[in-house]
């Protein structure tokens, strides 16, 4: 029987029980030792809640970041948790993973907390959030140009087939100036005018590390600027060697368009910031490469309702996530609402960006909520109709929409 109540059961319950891919994650699987974040100093760390205890009072930015990770934890802390009320969106991420694990959220002594984290076994704890969270699969950001990352490639990296990696190419498309050096020393005949063997050795570079990390995508991150029609090296480069490549491997390029690096450098990775983008260099590349798939998420508000309407144009086009300054209850609602009213289920509605790896408790827990709240209407529009909806037909929706759709247009 098809009532409000049994929808609104079936749909919480098939959230929380949907097995989740999140598809972009800064996290890394334990074989990256340092690069794998975690813990009650990491947290408070986050540059998100970095730029924002830095509002509150007139602390120089080169005095803070000089001071030790305890210490800067410390000084968020005070700021935002004890002086303060953590009601901002980051903040409350805090609180709720404090709280879904089961600790005092009213402590105000760092201590405690840290008691806690210091006492994990790296291992079992990491199988601990997975349960929590019903991930099944994370992707990571690799960089090769990364030294510390590059060096766990080469040695040492033990495959988790819970941590998949996707290959970062802002280097190459967008700071040509300290990634094509790096090339000449890792051995690749690369020009600085593209001219000669460039070509050939930078589809040479992503092959090779497509393959050694068995990379599910290419991504790169993209100004708001972003044209496919400026004659820029940017724009050779990808019609010339990631396009080929992607098509060749069968992977698709991601795209995250939207963001304005450094618009505070003094606020170093907190600095960053977002403005609208021109959806034109998304239609061309969708139209003129219908051979390629395109993972894109684009970061000013703005511009949703146009990119919603573009991926009705090109089944090329897959939208992912409420991307960093989207990620927020209110956004999330009315960007979720207008992609399930234009795309259907034919989207993947969320990633969580984590950097630290308890985050994806908050961002899961608190993107999940929102998600219920928008299929419960969107169902009961249907019900209140006498349209049958049984719980098979549900979970299916909701499997595809955290995981499957994506696993789906991969294998395309
Ligand atoms: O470029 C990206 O992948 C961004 O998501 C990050 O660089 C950004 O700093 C972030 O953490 C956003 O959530
Ligand atoms: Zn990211």
């Amino acid at each position: 029987m098809n009532n409000k109540l049994n929808i609104e059961l079936m749909i919480n319950n098939a959230i929380s029980t949907a097995s989740i891919t999140d598809i972009h994650t800064h996290l890394f699987s334990e074989c990256f030792g340092e690069l794998f974040l975690f813990g009650i100093d990491e947290l408070l760390t986050y540059h998100y809640l970095v730029a924002e205890a830095l509002r509150y009072d007139g602390v120089d930015y080169q005095q803070f970041f000089n001071l030790s990770k305890e210490e800067q934890a410390e000084y968020v802390w005070k700021v935002l948790f004890v002086d303060n009320t953590p009601i901002s969106e980051p903040a409350r991420s805090v609180i709720t993973i404090l709280n879904k694990l089961g600790l005092d959220v009213n402590q105000k002594d760092l201590n405690y907390y840290r008691e806690f984290f210091r006492a994990q076994k790296l291992s079992s704890y990491v199988d601990r959030i997975f349960k929590i969270t019903n991930i099944k699969c994370l992707i990571m950001t690799n960089d090769p140009l990364d030294q510390n990352e590059r060096g766990v490639w080469e040695k040492g990296y033990v495959k988790d087939s819970r941590f998949r990696a996707a290959l970062r190419i802002d280097g190459i498309l967008n700071s040509r100036e300290s990634s094509f050096p790096q090339l000449r020393a890792f051995g690749y005949k690369v020009e600085d005018d593209l001219s000669g063997t460039t070509i050939e050795e930078i589809k040479r570079f992503l092959i090779e590390w497509i393959e050694k990390m068995d990379a599910l995508y290419c991504a790169v991150s993209l100004p708001p600027d972003f044209s496919m029609l400026d004659g820029s090296k940017r724009v050779e480069i990808i019609e010339n060697c990631v396009l080929p490549v992607c098509k060749g491997k069968n992977i698709p390029l991601a795209l995250m368009i939207g963001v304005k690096r450094a618009v505070n450098p003094e606020l170093r990775l907190a600095g960053d910031s977002l403005a609208k983008t021109d959806i034109k260099a998304l239609e061309y590349l969708c139209a003129k490469y219908p051979q390629n798939k395109f993972l894109v998420t684009i970061l000013s508000l703005e511009n949703q309702h146009e990119f919603v309407i573009t991926a009705r144009k090109f089944r090329n086009l897959m939208p992912f996530g409420c991307w960093w300054y989207l990620n927020s209850p209110s956004l999330i609602e009315q960007i979720t609402r207008m992609r399930l009213e234009w795309l259907g289920m034919s989207f993947i509605p969320q990633h969580s960006d984590c950097r630290v790896f308890e985050q994806l408790i908050s961002k899961w827990e608190h993107s999940k909520a929102v998600l219920a709240k928008v299929l419960i209407e969107k169902y009961n529009d249907l019900i209140q109709m006498g349209y049958e909806l049984s719980e098979e037909k549900i979970n299916r929706d909701i499997q595809n929409l955290l995981g499957d759709n994506f696993w789906r247009f991969i294998s395309q």
